[in-house]
């Protein structure tokens, strides 16, 4: 399997440390999203990362989709997520709200970096959301008794999640102070402690406009 993307996007490194954890295989392209937009373009018309390439050519994209084949790999047993019930739809929720917080954390980025001029309306509404999905996020992971979301073995929750803040962090530092959001920060500084998140991780490099 071949996984496209550079470490500094919160949904690649998502995937990578899943297929670290799960002990698979993989080899990485750290193609650029602007500087390798032709190079993405042939396995995936967006021109968006994560694209994971599997052996056959065919290109799965989206990290939710991907990391939905690599659990079926995998198999129930040993995938990060509940098989199902509330406890998965749960842990889906969570995702879909760190995710959601990363699609709103790039699009400020963007806004940021390749507009001369910013829209006040979006910048305020990224804003908005994003500070809406970390109090929602803190309210529940200082709910949480356990190590992990979801109890003493880490799931793709814990590690999306992780993930974003710190794609959140280094874009936004003003939307991310960790006396705000204590078990947050907690979380972030588990999981950031881990062998598999200090392996797969790269500074943020913006694109420049
Ligand atoms: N929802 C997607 C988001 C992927 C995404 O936004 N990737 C960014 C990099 S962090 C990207 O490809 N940006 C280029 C673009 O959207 O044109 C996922 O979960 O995979």
């Amino acid at each position: 399997m071949i996984l496209i993307g550079q470490y500094d996007s919160s949904f690649v490194r998502r995937v990578a440390i899943a297929l670290r954890l799960y002990g698979l295989p993989f080899e990485h392209r750290p193609w650029s999203t602007f500087g390798d937009g032709d190079r993405i373009a042939p396995y995936n018309p967006l021109r968006r990362v994560p694209t994971l390439v599997l052996d056959d050519g065919e290109a799965l994209i989206e990290s939710t989709a991907i990391l939905d084949y690599l659990d079926e790999l995998v198999g129930p047993e040993r995938a990060m997520i509940a098989a199902d019930g509330p406890a998965r739809r749960h842990a889906l929720k969570i995702c879909a709200l760190a995710i959601g917080l990363g699609d709103k954390a790039v699009s400020l980025l963007y806004e940021r970096v390749l507009r001369k001029e910013m829209s006040k309306i979006w910048v305020e509404r990224c804003e908005a959301q994003i500070s809406g999905v970390l109090a929602v996020l803190e309210q529940e992971r200082a709910r949480v008794a356990t190590p992990y979301w979801f109890g003493a073995a880490i799931g793709h929750a814990d590690i999306a999640v992780a993930c974003v803040l710190r794609f959140t962090g280094e874009a936004h530092p003003a939307l991310f102070p960790a006396a705000r959001y204590p078990a947050l920060a907690a979380h972030s500084a588990a999981c950031e402690a881990l062998p598999v998140f200090q392996e797969i991780v790269q500074v943020l490099t913006p694109p420049s406009g």
